[in-house]
């Protein structure tokens, strides 16, 4: 039987169990497909985040500590499966809490939690202890080995667009490397972190190893979780701004953070580009999820040759987006996440507009008939005309929005690209593969595509420059976060 259904309460899971909501702490679970609350959820409070914490402690030191690297892989791909047999019920879960269209939940987000679980126990089992002789001065020798221990109790702090997705991207190498989990899901999305708690009961995952607890971030379970003593590690993802609150916090008993930030992505078109496949390119990587990818485009450097073509040719796709009922698979785009955000993309659009931007395509609320009235839906949008340092084109928006700038040499293009503080990730459209390859190189930024967009090596390095975060995790990266390495030096 499914732990959560709409109407139902969300609960937090402590120590292998649900607990018993407390009715005075229940917050809203609210779909911005209509804006309508459709389940409860109970708010942790600090008492239930020490539980949680003093649990995870407990798994860590109990049987879970005496789990091989091969039962634990093993695990983990029950879990892959247990959530390939309910794939429906954990899709169902991600559209409730977001409006995301349906082939993107199925495609993208409880795919990509299939592949993170099961990546990760193929790259823990395939892992080795390194060792090697070591030639020391005066002729001795010595045999060194690498012994890599779980952290401990990681806490999970994770945002809402693609929840499942981040949350099992953090989960899953943490659990492989034996660590014990307390995961905070963001406020607006709280049902699959709750739904996989049942798949990792199900598949039999000690008592205590994973736990949930619901709520807010600032003074509610997100700073109790962060702040806590028992906690040995934090691996945030979020925005920039709340990520310097969590290092504050884990500054405190200097605990390890590992950080997947904000961004202000760049695309690059060159004039040898493809067309239509450049374009499809730029649709989905400006498009996506509503605009709600971390690794979204929001600003797109054309050469001069092709601006007009590449301006009118993106917003022609814009204009043919899909917007309304995330069931429906011909649907393409969903509403923003909530009013709330959907308040700040629109300040972004007064913003562009006071900067001289013309909008192409967009710019305001569509109509969508009072079905959809109190959602939180956006028009994709398209601004030419602004200045590379006008605030649209240097901050965040988290939208389906991007501003196009035209240029003339390589040079200048890496150059506009690259005046950003933020550096996550970067595109690169061209025919011609030394220039891809010269170009992506000259991007300050974590992961830099040529011609794609998006498509991911799990085992590849993931992490952002600069403001977009501290450390990398993918593959081998993960593994050396959610460890701690003991060297072992044996005089020979
Ligand atoms: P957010 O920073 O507001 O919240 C993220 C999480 O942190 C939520 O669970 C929230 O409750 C919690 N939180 C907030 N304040 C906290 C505090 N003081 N202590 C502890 N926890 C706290 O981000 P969001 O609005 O949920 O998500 C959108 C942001 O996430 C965007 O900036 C986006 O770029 C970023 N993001 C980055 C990546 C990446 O991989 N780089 C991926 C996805 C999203
Ligand atoms: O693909 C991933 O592993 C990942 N961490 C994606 C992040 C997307 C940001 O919204």
């Amino acid at each position: 039987m499914s732990s959560v259904a709409p109407d139902e309460i969300v609960r937090n899971f402590v120590a292998g169990r649900f607990v018993d909501p407390d009715p005075t702490r229940l917050f809203d679970d609210v779909d911005p497909v209509t804006g309508r609350a459709v389940a409860s959820v109970h708010e942790a409070d600090a008492s239930l985040v020490d539980r949680a914490v003093r649990s995870a402690r407990n798994a860590v030191a109990g049987e879970w500590s005496k789990w091989s690297t091969r039962e634990r892989a093993a695990l983990l791909r029950r879990a892959a499966l247990r959530i390939e047999e309910r794939f429906e019920e954990f899709v169902e879960a991600e559209i409730r809490d977001t409006g995301k269209p349906i082939t993107h939940a199925r495609e993208v987000d409880v795919a990509r939690a299939v592949a993170n679980l099961s990546t990760f126990a193929d790259v823990v089992s395939a892992a080795g202890e390194s060792s090697f002789r070591s030639e020391l001065p005066g002729g001795r020798q010595a045999l060194n080995y690498v012994v890599r221990k779980p952290l401990g109790v990681v806490a999970v702090v994770v945002p809402w667009n693609l929840p499942l997705l981040l949350l099992t991207w953090k989960v899953a190498p943490a659990l492989a490397c034996g660590n014990a989990v307390v995961v905070k899901p963001s406020e607006e999305t709280p049902t699959t972190a709750t739904l996989l708690a049942d798949v990792f009961r199900e598949v039999g995952l000690p008592d205590g190893v994973y736990n949930v607890v619901h709520g807010y971030g600032l003074d509610s379970a997100g700073s109790h979780l962060v702040g806590h003593s028992g906690v040995d590690g934090v691996t945030f993802t979020g925005s920039t701004a709340t990520g310097t609150q969590v290092m504050r916090a884990a500054a405190t008993g200097v605990r390890p953070v590992s950080f997947e930030l904000g961004g202000k992505n760049a695309a690059v078109v060159f004039a040898d580009a493809d067309l239509d496949a450049t374009l499809d390119g730029l649709t989905r990587s400006v498009f996506s999820n509503t605009g709600q990818v971390c690794l979204c485009t929001e600003r797109v450097y054309v050469q001069r040759s092709v601006f007009d073509d590449v301006v009118e040719g993106l917003a022609d796709r814009a204009a043919r987006l899909v917007l309304g009922d995330p069931r429906d698979t011909g649907t393409t785009t969903g509403p923003l996440i909530s009013r709330a955000h959907r308040d700040k993309v629109l300040a972004y659009f007064a913003l562009a507009e006071a900067a001289g931007a013309r909008a192409v395509v967009g710019g305001g609320v569509p109509d969508l008939g009072a079905k959809y009235e109190d959602g939180a839906w956006i028009e994709p949008t398209l601004w030419v005309g602004m200045d590379n340092d006008a605030r649209p084109m240097r901050e965040e928006i988290f939208g389906p929005v991007a501003g196009l700038v035209p240029f003339d040499t390589d040079a200048e293009a890496i150059s506009l690209a690259n005046d950003s503080e933020y550096g996550l990730a970067a595109s690169v459209w061209t025919s011609d593969l030394v220039r891809g390859h010269q170009v992506a190189q000259a991007m300050n930024v974590g992961m830099s595509w040529v011609n794609t967009w998006f498509l991911r090596d799990l085992r590849s390095p993931f992490g952002g420059a600069g403001l977009s975060g501290i450390g990398r995790e993918g593959g081998e990266s993960s593994l050396h976060f959610y460890t701690e390495p003991t060297n072992v030096c044996v005089q020979l």
